[in-house]
């Protein structure tokens, strides 16, 4: 992990701590930050001993975008040869669940980067939005997508067309993120609740993240029908034995993560 030259990865417990740090850059998404988030939250998610992985950044900027002064000269062909951004798309395939605790700018692809996480936690200094319009661009790694599911069309649409933010109190009314803390809580309860996660059975955790985000990709009657399938594997895992177990003897699980 100390190979990293813009994250720090620091381990804590069963909860792994991923910080962007190019802090003269507001931790603007440059490749080599992409590369480095996608192969440490990839080795973190083959780790058994990692339960949950918390994405942050500084109190300044969770990530004011995708780096200008690196795209700026390119041409089409550059970006389509290189497929540039594809490789964000592999964080969204990480199966162990992730936490974004967003401190101050969540902008472009730093709001796209939060929107990849499977929990939102703000701070009240929290700003997002997608204001690649005003350079002249669209968003790039899924704004204009996963905006849309998560506050639906009308705001999204305003804020991809005119670039405006929105603040953590518009961001929580709009329900794109689970809920607002104190900037100086920011980190602690993003941890809090990793932890929390993380002391869940991992691979039924996997599961109820795969079962929600099928509910992105599908039918309803079909994602009714893929929930039913898990559900009953869940009863192939010692956890489901130990989880009912231990409510029956009156006694908080001790899952053994299998
Ligand atoms: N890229 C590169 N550098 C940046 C970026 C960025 N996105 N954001 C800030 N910086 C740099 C600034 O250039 C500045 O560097 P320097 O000191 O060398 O001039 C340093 O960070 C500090 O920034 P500011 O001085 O601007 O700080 P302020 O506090 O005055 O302003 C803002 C903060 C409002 C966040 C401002 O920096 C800003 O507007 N940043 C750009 C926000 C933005 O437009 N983001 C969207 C980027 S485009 C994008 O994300 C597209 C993603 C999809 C690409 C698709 C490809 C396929």
């Amino acid at each position: 992990t100390d190979a990293y030259e813009t994250i720090l990865v620091e381990r804590k417990g069963r909860t792994a701590l991923l910080t962007l740090n190019r802090p003269k850059a507001l931790n603007a998404l440059n490749l080599q930050l992409m590369n480095e988030v996608v192969a440490a939250a990839e080795a973190l998610d083959r780790d058994p001993e990692v339960g949950c992985v918390v994405i942050t950044g500084s109190a300044k900027a969770f990530a004011a975008g995708a780096d200008i002064k690196e795209m700026r000269p390119r041409s089409y062909m550059d970006m389509y040869l290189e497929d540039w951004f594809a490789a964000w798309d592999r964080l969204g395939r990480v199966r162990t669940p992730t936490v974004a605790a967003v401190a101050g700018y969540a902008l472009g692809g730093g709001c796209e980067l939060a929107m990849l996480c499977d929990i939102l936690i703000a701070a009240d200094t929290a700003v997002f939005g997608q204001p690649e319009i005003k350079l002249g661009v669209i968003p790039g790694i899924g704004g204009s997508q996963r905006l849309t599911r998560a506050v639906g069309k009308a705001k999204a649409m305003e804020l991809c067309l005119t670039g405006r933010t929105m603040d953590a109190a518009e961001a929580e009314r709009a329900g794109l993120v689970s809920r607002i803390v104190p900037a100086d809580d920011l980190l602690a309860e993003a941890l809090a609740v990793a932890d929390t996660v993380a002391g869940m059975s991992a691979p039924v955790a996997m599961m109820a993240k795969e079962a929600v985000n099928r509910s992105f990709e599908t039918t309803l009657a079909e994602g009714v029908h893929f929930e039913r399938r898990l559900f009953h594997a869940v009863f192939a895992t010692a956890d489901q034995k130990e989880g009912m177990s231990a409510f029956v003897d009156k006694r908080p699980p001790e899952f053994t993560h299998r």
